[in-house]
């Protein structure tokens, strides 16, 4: 790709399978065992979150593309303030299918802005690039491939326009609060005084709402998780016997977190390479947390992070909501 920057540190296969490793064994390690939801996305897993993204009860992503689709001109008002040239910054950009609109939009009026997407992913970045110069011919767009602060110092360097960054689909709710606290202060400590941040949220609902969208009936949630287990016994040459684990999940509506478990279904040995763990009967294993915020919750998180609000954009049922701040 002629427009893509390349990190000269991107990890070499055995080194991301050593991180793995280092981390399951670490995670099976602890009390509770836990396990990273961020290893939920080899091949098979990219696939079934397509799939729960398409689920009916999985509401997150036609929430924030209902916002994208029929809002296009107050998130265009949030994000061009002064008006001045900006580069448009997506973490974790993915197919871009949400910020397509806004693309489009900003170039039909004939907005001044760089779009440059930042994904772990050089494989999805090139199928992204095409897919975008396909549809807008004209745009301006610069691929970051790498670690989201590693390219945005790389954007700083590449150029010095005002930066809008997109943080989108409630990905900040994989974090534990304290993290999401830690990240913002850290996306606020890379950017200068008017840069503006675009940050989506899912709202605490009525819980069975929530509690649905990660216990789907078919059952893709509870193989989204599961299938952690298999890439573990195939990249990590481990012996799960997944048929042995459940997927648990619980919504607690003071907190605002979901959160996704597998129970070991009898007492068990697994062997990871050449350590062993021993699962209880019921014994759970922490995977992911999908934190839900209030409006209030949302505020208190960009003050205590030194951002000031701008505005907030929320869908029809006012399910999900998109905040700007400013530096
Ligand atoms: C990617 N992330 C925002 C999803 C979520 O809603 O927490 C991941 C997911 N886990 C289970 N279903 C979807």
């Amino acid at each position: 790709l002629s427009n893509t920057f390349t990190a000269g540190i991107i990890e070499t296969a055995e080194e991301n399978t050593s991180h793995f490793l280092e981390d399951v064994l670490d995670g099976l390690s602890q009390h509770p065992k836990h396990l990273q939801s961020k290893y939920f996305y080899d091949q098979r897993g990219d696939r079934l979150f397509q799939e729960i993204m398409t689920l009916p009860e999985y509401y997150l992503t036609r929430c924030e593309m209902d916002i994208f689709k029929h809002k296009t001109t107050d998130i265009a008002d949030g994000i061009r303030a002064d008006q001045t040239p900006f580069d448009l910054i997506e973490l974790g950009a993915g197919d871009a299918s949400k910020s397509m609109y806004l693309l489009r939009y900003l170039n039909e009026q004939n907005v001044d802005f760089t779009y440059m997407p930042i994904d772990i992913s050089g494989n999805i970045l090139s199928i992204l690039d095409k897919k975008l110069k396909e549809n807008i011919p004209d745009l301006d767009i610069q691929c970051l491939e790498g670690e989201y602060f590693e390219m945005l110092h790389k954007a700083a360097q590449l150029s010095s326009r005002r930066k809008v960054i997109l943080f989108l689909g409630s990905n900040i709710g994989n974090m534990e609060l304290d993290e999401a606290y830690q990240f913002c202060l850290e996306l606020r400590k890379n950017l200068n005084k008017g840069d503006v941040v675009m940050i989506g949220f899912d709202l605490k609902k009525e819980p069975n709402t929530i509690l649905n969208a990660y216990n789907d009936s078919k059952g893709v949630t509870a193989s989204f998780n599961l299938n952690l287990l298999e890439r573990i016994n195939k990249e990590l040459n481990a012996d799960f016997i997944v048929d042995q684990f459940e997927h648990y999940e619980t919504y607690d509506p003071l907190t605002g977190a979901c959160r996704s478990y597998l129970i070991s279904l009898q007492e068990q040995k697994v062997t990871v390479r050449d350590k062993t763990f021993h699962f209880d009967a019921n014994e759970p294993i922490y995977m992911e947390v999908s934190q839900k915020f209030s409006d209030e919750d949302i505020e208190n998180m960009a003050a205590k992070s030194g951002f000031q609000f701008v505005h907030n954009i929320k869908d029809n049922k006012e399910w999900f909501m998109d905040a700007f701040w400013t530096a």
